[in-house]
């Protein structure tokens, strides 16, 4: 290999204050690991020596803890972008130490593309393999590495030897033109293959390879509980009834699953079905439970944008290629996410809301109102666009002291329009074709938690007149009563009357 090799210290070493850099990878999979611990360490020592060092970031989502957590730590991050879930960083920027731009995450390779972010001038990509001639075989993510590869004018490569380089043949990488040149994105079923196996990138902007034998960061799973099975099981049985009313095709439709453990209990509970055909996936994080789907041949095709894997399955995964690389592509979010993909395939799109109204808006982001979770991610490219758009929730959080059904959002990602259907462990709220109030009294008995039922019928009696009966002054009375008692349980209503 032509290219110069140097160590992860090297390369940090050429990193500056104020560069901004593009990473590959989508959650921990695929994101480098071996620099931005050295680049730590390296702000942490200007730090202490007077000097200012900071980069921006970009990424495809989440990270693994040795870019987000890392660099949160050091106090080195000054901008990010699109989508985070690290402890130590929300804290940073939910106290200002650092900007976050939360964006949908199909939308950041074409804002880089037009100029509407700072350009990202270094690219740092893990790859499996690497050609002379610039050809980088990705491992277990994507993200929005085809993008920065091309615009950045440095590239660093982790050649990270945990990734087999018979992975080759499971990515599929594609940038779509920039209007007015654009053309249809020629996806027409989860497993067509439109761009080529591996990234072209310019061999001379590659300043270094760093050899790496690490694992991806992917957290473990909690096990399912008696909540999140009963919220897969309402899915499950909402889906199979919507099959026996022929509102959903007898052959199915390509389902895009939100990351989390609700997710998995969903996709364990759709298997489980035995209404549900086999069907395929078109979503951003693949799971395990898509895997073990996989193997029970309830799935028989997974397109996403990453092997979100637990070690085990994806050892399992790369132990037995030939058997998953024919049911497999990764994708760019590009790709993974595209509204017009979500659109024409027809997706069944199932994510997780923090809170949602009465009236059916969510917010998926911020913790009563204020402080980031983790980011809007893909939940917005596809419940806008699905052919039937699902949230989950369980009905209260912090044990019963927060109802996650309130009758206002105190923040909202996705807005009414684009909620179809509303799920928690106690029922489902079909919401199509319902007004306001309509929506409101079908939440309240399907789906609220029976501590709150009342309170939230007798909030409605409060509503004043109008389309939608909110009552201004006490629509946020929940969050109020929540901030100042630690309980929403403690609201009184009376002082609203
Ligand atoms: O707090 O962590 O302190 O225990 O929020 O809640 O119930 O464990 O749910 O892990 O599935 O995450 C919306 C954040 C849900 C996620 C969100 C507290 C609760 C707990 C987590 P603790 P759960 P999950 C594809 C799709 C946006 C992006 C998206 C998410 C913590 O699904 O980030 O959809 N979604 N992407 O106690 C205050 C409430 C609360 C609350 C829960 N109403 N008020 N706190 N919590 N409800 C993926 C990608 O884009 C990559």
């Amino acid at each position: 290999m032509g290219f110069k090799k140097m160590s992860a210290e090297e390369a940090a070493g050429l990193i500056n204050n104020n560069d901004i850099i593009g990473f590959s990878g989508f959650t921990a999979a695929g994101c480098p690991k071996a620099i931005t611990c050295e680049l730590g360490k390296r702000a942490e020592a200007a730090h202490e020596a007077g000097q200012p060092f900071k980069v921006g970031i970009y990424t495809g989502a989440s990270t693994g803890d040795s870019i987000d957590g890392v660099l949160a730590r050091a106090h080195a991050i000054a901008f990010r972008s699109p989508y985070q879930s690290n402890k130590d960083l929300r804290a940073e920027l939910n106290s200002h130490g650092a900007h976050y731009f939360d964006l949908h995450l199909s939308e950041l390779p074409q804002y880089l593309r037009y100029g509407f972010l700072p350009k990202a001038n270094i690219a740092i990509l893990e790859a499996s393999d690497i050609t002379d001639d610039g050809k980088v075989y990705l491992t277990s993510g994507v993200g929005i590495a085809p993008t920065v590869a091309r615009l950045a004018d440095k590239i660093f490569i982790e050649l990270n030897a945990y990734h087999p380089k018979h992975l080759k043949g499971i990515h599929d990488i594609y940038e779509p033109a920039d209007p007015p040149y654009r053309k249809e994105i020629p996806v027409y079923s989860p497993s067509n293959r439109i761009g080529t196996p591996y990234i072209q990138v310019d061999p001379a902007k590659i300043v270094g390879i760093v050899e790496t034998n690490l694992p991806n960061e992917v957290g473990g799973f909690t096990p399912s509980d008696e909540v999140t099975n009963k919220i897969g099981q309402n899915v499950a049985d909402f889906l199979s009834s919507e099959m026996k009313a022929g509102r959903i095709p007898a052959s199915f439709l390509p389902v895009q699953s939100g990351v989390g453990n609700v997710a998995n209990a969903v996709l364990g509970a759709m298997g489980a079905n035995p209404d549900i055909p086999s069907f395929e996936v078109y979503t951003e994080v693949i799971q395990d439970s898509v895997i073990d789907l996989m193997k029970s041949g309830n799935v028989k095709f997974a397109s996403g944008c990453s092997l979100t894997l637990s070690t085990e399955a994806l050892e399992e995964v790369y132990g037995n290629l030939d058997f998953f690389k024919e049911k497999l592509l990764l994708r760019p979010q590009e790709i993974s996410n595209s509204p017009e993909i979500a659109r024409r395939l027809g997706l069944i799109s199932i994510n997780t809301a923090l809170e949602a109204d009465i009236f059916g808006n969510i917010n998926s982001t911020h913790v009563v109102g204020t402080k980031m979770m983790n980011g809007i991610g893909g939940s917005g490219d596809f419940c806008r666009n699905a052919f039937l758009s699902i949230f989950t929730t369980p009905a209260t959080a912090k044990n019963g002291k927060i109802s996650s059904i309130v009758p206002m959002v105190s923040h909202v990602d996705h807005s009414e329009h684009s909620v179809k259907i509303l799920i928690t462990e106690h029922g489902v709220a079909d919401l199509r074709g319902l007004s306001p109030v309509q929506r409101a009294e079908r939440i309240i008995e399907n789906c609220v938690d029976p501590e709150y039922k009342p309170l939230l019928k007798e909030y409605l009696q409060l509503g004043q007149k109008g389309h939608t009966p909110q009552n201004m002054s006490a629509a946020l009375a929940f969050h109020d009563v929540f901030n100042k008692t630690g309980d929403m349980r403690k609201i009184d209503w009376n002082m609203y009357k």
